[in-house]
């Protein structure tokens, strides 16, 4: 029975064979023993040496740690560690992402990013539509999106929720969506709500202004895609999915359904849990790379250090990997949201640029003269950070944006 080495330091790393990531560790062992034992558990080893482990088994389908900077510990997988399915993320999350995160031997393990080589890459589609495919569709090619998410989050009528979408619309909202805890509660009836929001955006269009809503469909696997085709029935134009509660395969499920005509906002709620602790768990990064194989069309990335969510904030991979071309799918709408204000929206277009939809839902509702009112202040400091207008400058002559900024403030 032989033991052996995962170790193949300073031996670079072949992106077309391999799956890379890169873990940031905690351990009281040494690092390269801790690195082992990853390498072990997430491909041919185990806790102890094993006679039916044979050189071949191993040399084929063992991962292998090709660097060690620090504690971050860089892991490649042999590409035949992974099904041949077409685009299993489960899979592929038990390899990468799986059993070492409860190793004993580790104080803590972060998956900070993964880079697959072309053979997975090519059996995922990506968006169906993208940042591209939801610009068009809103006529809007170069500015900022900029959207509200229906507050409160639970409570309001179908006809109270549409009125909210129109008020929005009048503001000059681009987009609006449901939150992530409404689906088909006996307040808000999915169905009810989607046709009252459909007129909503009717009517809008009848007055010249094109907009999106993004109905939630987050439900049980076995019924969502039947369940955003009704919602497209009764009107939808934007279908809303929580990835991390619903997983991977649902995006990808609706994203890939050829009866599934409209876009997907993909929300993350959950995310906090495992992307938040910087020493343990998964960073948004290698979500953010799944949601768009999968084929999420506009995904939360946080607010970049500005807004209310703490987790993941300050990164901005999360940016470049929803717009990067080094992936062979459309891009991804990234949007900002969390805390989302007038005062701040000028810093997150700072750090984003133009390519991103800026939402916010108490920064436009807790606005002094309403929804209207805070759509509006919204759209007035989108426009400002356009034009490259500091938006106290630009409030001397707008009025909802000099109330927005009297109420909250500015960063
Ligand atoms: C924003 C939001 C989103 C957060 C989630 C909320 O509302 O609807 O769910 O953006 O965080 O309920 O907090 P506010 P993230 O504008 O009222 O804060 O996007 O980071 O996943
Ligand atoms: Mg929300």
């Amino acid at each position: 029975m032989e033991n052996y080495s995962y170790l193949h330091l300073g031996e670079p790393a072949d992106p077309d064979r391999y799956v890379i990531c890169k873990y940031r560790v905690s351990t009281d062992l040494p690092m390269e023993k801790a690195a082992e034992a990853i390498a072990a558990e997430q491909s041919t080893g185990t806790w102890t040496g094993i006679s039916t482990l044979d050189s071949s088994i191993f040399e084929r389908l063992g991962a292998r740690i090709i660097d060690i900077a620090g504690n971050v510990v860089t892991a490649e997988f042999p590409v035949d560690d992974f099904s041949i399915e077409v685009g299993s993320v489960p899979q592929i999350l038990s390899v990468i992402a799986g059993n070492l995160f409860g190793l004993g031997a580790l104080n803590g393990v972060r998956l900070e990013d993964v880079t697959f080589p072309k053979d997975i890459t090519s059996q995922f589609k990506g968006p169906k539509f993208g940042a591209e495919g939801i610009r068009k569709a809103l006529g809007r090619p170069e500015k900022p999106l900029v959207g509200t998410i229906v507050k409160p989050k639970i409570g309001l009528s179908p006809e109270k929720t549409a009125e909210y979408v129109y008020e929005a619309g009048s503001g000059g909202l681009t987009n609006s969506k449901d939150d992530e805890t409404l689906v088909d509660q006996p307040f808000c009836p999915i169905q009810d709500r989607t046709v009252k929001v459909a007129e909503a955006l009717d009517r809008l269009e009848e007055e010249g202004h094109r907009m999106l809503h993004a109905i939630n469909v987050s439900t049980r696997g076995d019924k969502i895609v039947e369940l955003a085709e009704k919602v497209q029935g009764w009107g939808a134009r934007q279908i809303m999915v929580d990835v991390i509660t619903c997983g991977f395969g649902a995006v990808q499920a609706l994203a890939e359904d050829p009866s599934i005509k409209v876009p997907i906002h993909v929300h993350r709620t959950m995310h906090g849990a495992f992307t938040k602790d910087p020493h343990h768990g998964v960073a948004m990064l290698p979500l953010t790379k799944l949601v768009r194989m999968c084929g999420g069309d506009a995904l939360h990335i946080g607010t970049l250090g500005v807004g209310k969510m703490s987790a993941g904030a300050h990164e901005d991979s999360n940016l470049r990997a929803c717009l990067g071309d080094d992936v062979p799918y459309r891009t991804v709408m990234p949007v900002c949201s969390g805390g989302v204000y007038p005062g701040i929206v000028g810093s997150i277009i700072e750090r984003s640029g133009f390519d991103v939809q800026i939402q916010a839902g108490g920064g436009v509702a807790g606005h002094p003269d309403g929804v209207r009112g805070g759509a509006k202040a919204m759209c007035q400091a989108v426009d400002a950070a356009f034009e490259g207008i500091p938006a106290s400058e630009y409030a001397k002559d707008h009025r909802e944006l000099a109330l927005a900024l009297e109420k909250w403030g500015s960063r």
